[in-house]
């Protein structure tokens, strides 16, 4: 079982204030990993187990969840150029969710199966373990079919650690969010979908497996921030709190101890 000493967090002020109301579960059902610390064992479960979903169509379905603009689950709707606070506050949540729905239908193929984190700040190329894993014959919600392409950059168009560091020092919930989705200039979320190109440049870039590694990064490092940030939440209430087409609350998903996994690493 992990304990809670095993979290490595290197911050000292963390380790002696993190405040009782927001603080990482101690009896995590399972740990999320970094993809670049996996076995091969792990690293092929996760990879078919993954081809058990696409195959079903089971995969498909969910990638066009958000292929469905409408759940305001980022600042800019690329279908309509619109961009709203709303979908800035639901961001993280939203996507924490989705992971999660993914998370459970894979651990019900396998149990031992997580979602693992690429570190795109220290691993600064795309994880060769996955570059085979890219769905064909996929269909967009008008019923169009693709295939899923990538049209990976240089490692230098990667976000830095420094970087990263500085955009979690931030303290202001919504600059702290903007500052890694990405409005100008240019969060780090963004950046990364664009650097691997392709399918990730679309609303349907969950067909990609590697947005899922990819917003585990994102999720590991709001995960951070929220311990050492306890108090900042969204201004969400009413139905915009709810992370639609599910029945998850804000509260509930942006409250550490009740969330069944934690992070191999706390570190930036
Ligand atoms: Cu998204």
């Amino acid at each position: 079982m992990l304990k809670f000493s095993d979290l490595r967090l290197t911050d000292d002020f963390v380790k002696k204030e993190l405040p009782f109301f927001n603080r990482p579960n101690p009896n995590p059902s399972y740990r999320r990993r970094n993809e670049a610390k996996m076995t091969k064992k792990q690293r092929q479960r996760f990879t078919s187990s993954l081809k058990t979903l696409i195959d079903d169509g089971w995969f498909n379905e969910f990638v066009n969840i958000h292929g469905n603009m409408d759940y305001h689950m980022h600042t800019c709707n690329m279908m309509t150029g619109r961009c709203s606070l709303m979908g800035t506050y639901r961001f993280l949540a939203w996507h924490r969710v989705y992971l999660l729905k993914l998370e459970e239908k894979l651990r019900e193929v396998d149990k031992r199966n997580f979602v693992p984190y690429w570190r795109w700040t220290k691993r600064r190329r795309f994880p060769k373990w996955l570059l085979e894993t890219a769905p064909k014959g996929m269909k967009m919600l008008n019923g169009m079919s693709y295939d899923v392409r990538r049209d990976i950059k240089d490692p230098s168009g990667l976000p830095t650690r420094a970087d990263m560091k500085s955009r979690l020092t931030l303290s202001n919930y919504r600059e702290f969010t903007l500052a890694l989705e990405g409005m100008e200039p240019r969060g780090a979320h963004n950046t990364v979908h664009t650097w691997v190109g392709g399918t990730m440049n679309t609303m349907y870039s969950p067909a990609d497996p590697i947005f899922w590694l990819h917003h585990a990064e994102c999720d590991r490092l709001w995960y951070i921030w929220q311990i050492k940030n306890p108090d900042q939440h969204p201004p969400l209430t009413g139905k915009d709190a709810i992370m639609n087409p599910w029945s998850n609350r804000y509260k509930d998903i942006s409250d550490l101890k009740s969330l069944p996994y934690t992070y191999g690493q706390l570190r930036v």
